[in-house]
């Protein structure tokens, strides 16, 4: 990590299917990351509680999904760190969550999407799709996904410092390990 950057704090929400053995991703249709396939989030703002809150907050904002706070499980931390790349000169601090898709969170989802839709659903910001875990698609998401999708699965809180080069961020290195906190 390059002492002297400032930080920039990010939420990201996994929402995870154990039993289907699917995720839940969305396409992000605009913006940071635009056409890419990831979890739901966003910049922690001055005017969120807590981080958590934030990251409910996003979630919800991006595909409709309502979860109590006690359903989103601390998976991890990451640090991005994008080098010489003048357009983004802070370090990215991105607090990631996981929740544990069941029946009950299905069914007490709100249907106040499209035409009635129910949550999980698209709008201006993404476009939600379940990916078994065998077909994520990696090669549309960002480098740094395909290292750490297996700690989130294995439920292992890890922290992962990732340092990306480019115009186009590309990854260059990468340090994961056990969190200790
Ligand atoms: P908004 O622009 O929607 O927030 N994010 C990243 N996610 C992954 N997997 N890899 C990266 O590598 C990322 N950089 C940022 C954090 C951006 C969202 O994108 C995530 C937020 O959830 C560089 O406000």
């Amino acid at each position: 990590l390059r002492l002297g950057k400032p930080l920039k704090c990010f939420t990201l929400v996994l929402t995870v299917d154990s039993v289907q053995r699917r995720i839940l991703l969305g396409m992000k249709k605009r913006g940071f990351g635009a056409n890419m396939w990831n979890g739901f989030g966003g910049k922690v703002d001055t005017t969120d509680a807590s981080t958590e809150s934030a990251a409910l907050r996003e979630l919800q904002e991006e595909c409709g999904l309502v979860v109590p706070p006690h359903d989103l499980h601390r998976a991890g931390t990451l640090y991005f760190d994008f080098g010489s790349n003048k357009a983004i000169p802070q370090v990215f601090h991105v607090a990631l969550y996981r929740i544990d898709w069941t029946p009950e969170l299905a069914a007490a989802q709100p249907k106040d999407g499209p035409r009635g839709a129910r949550a999980p659903y698209e709008t201006e910001e993404m476009r939600p799709q379940w990916f078994d875990w065998d077909k994520v698609p990696f090669d549309k998401m960002w480098d740094d996904d395909r290292l750490w999708f297996p700690w989130l699965l294995r439920r292992e809180p890890f922290t992962a410092q990732v340092w990306f080069d480019g115009e186009v961020p590309a990854m260059v290195r990468y340090v994961i390990d056990v969190e200790r906190t």
